[in-house]
């Protein structure tokens, strides 16, 4: 398939997407990898080319080195701040117009889906941008974070208590609220839309099996096969960029 060839997606697929269907995009790092934000999958560059983000991404690591987790933050953090949304972000968009209801349950962290302007937004795994006290979970302004000098900022709130990043760590459960709220819509909806996931970090990889029992279809969106692929009803092995919009093509002709 070349630039010049659009992707198509079969009438088949189009046609389960009208006015009256509930439409739950369940979305991981794919979804954010051609705005520039490498996928967890992706291999890590330059210093941190010697770490696997699993090693990182833990509150063991934190206590361990809270330095050098903060470090790897901030450097994250400098990406997504650049990192603009895409034709697939502005698909999503427009998708919203055109069927009944549609949640995207995200498990990224970069925050692209709200800048892209969609509507209803679960963030599973927190948000890289805020930032909260190490022990009591309270939210700590960006002005603290930017005013301080220390790798991590200390907490305001409690002494001894360090700034962290407000997402989820392995082994750190999900936001109560915000998976309950994922639950709910992957039960009421038609569609499920599973994008750009490995569907390999649990319990989000779990979500579209929910989905799929309560009787929903599920499509898969992803140049890679991944262990959804077999239980999808489409799988369109393409970036996001390009699968989306041809949704969207496919539903208005
Ligand atoms: C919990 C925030 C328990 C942080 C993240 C065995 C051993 C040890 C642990 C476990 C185990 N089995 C299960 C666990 C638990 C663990 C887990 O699942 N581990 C995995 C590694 C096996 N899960 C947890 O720890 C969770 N918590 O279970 O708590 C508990 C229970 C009760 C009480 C107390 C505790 C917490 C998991 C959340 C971790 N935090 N992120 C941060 O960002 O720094 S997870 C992080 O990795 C992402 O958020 C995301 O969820 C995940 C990466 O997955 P993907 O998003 O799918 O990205 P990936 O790179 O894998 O794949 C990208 C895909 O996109 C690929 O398929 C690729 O083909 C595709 N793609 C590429 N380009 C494109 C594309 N698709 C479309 N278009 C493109 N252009």
């Amino acid at each position: 398939m070349g630039p010049e060839t659009p992707f198509e997606v079969p009438m088949a697929l189009a046609r389960r997407l009208t006015p009256d269907t509930r439409v739950v995009a369940l979305t991981g790092s794919g979804m954010s990898a051609e705005s520039g934000i490498p996928t967890f999958r992706d291999a890590q560059t330059g210093m941190w080319s010697r770490f696997r983000p699993e090693d990182l991404a833990t509150p063991e690591a934190f206590a361990r080195d809270p330095a050098r987790v903060w470090q790897w933050y901030e450097h994250r953090r400098a990406g997504v701040r650049v990192a603009k949304p895409h034709a697939g972000h502005q698909a999503l968009l427009e998708l919203e117009w055109r069927v009944a209801r549609l949640s995207i349950v995200t498990q990224n962290v970069d925050g692209l889906h709200q800048r892209s302007g969609s509507g209803r937004v679960i963030e599973l795994h927190g948000n890289i941008l805020r930032s909260v006290c190490s022990r009591s979970g309270r939210e700590i302004d960006a002005e603290w974070i930017a005013a301080s000098q220390d790798c991590p900022p200390p907490s305001p709130y409690m002494s001894g208590a360090l700034a962290r990043p407000n997402v989820v760590w392995f082994g750190e459960s999900l936001p109560q609220q915000a998976f309950a709220q994922a639950v709910e819509e992957l039960r009421n909806c038609d569609v499920c839309l599973a994008i750009g996931t490995s569907a390999l970090v649990q319990p989000a990889a779990s979500l579209p099996l929910i989905a799929r029992d309560a009787g929903a279809l599920l499509v898969e969106i992803n140049p890679d096969k991944t262990p959804l692929s077999p239980l999808a009803g489409f799988c369109l092995h393409a970036p996001a960029s390009l699968a989306l919009p041809a949704i969207l093509r496919a539903i208005k002709v």
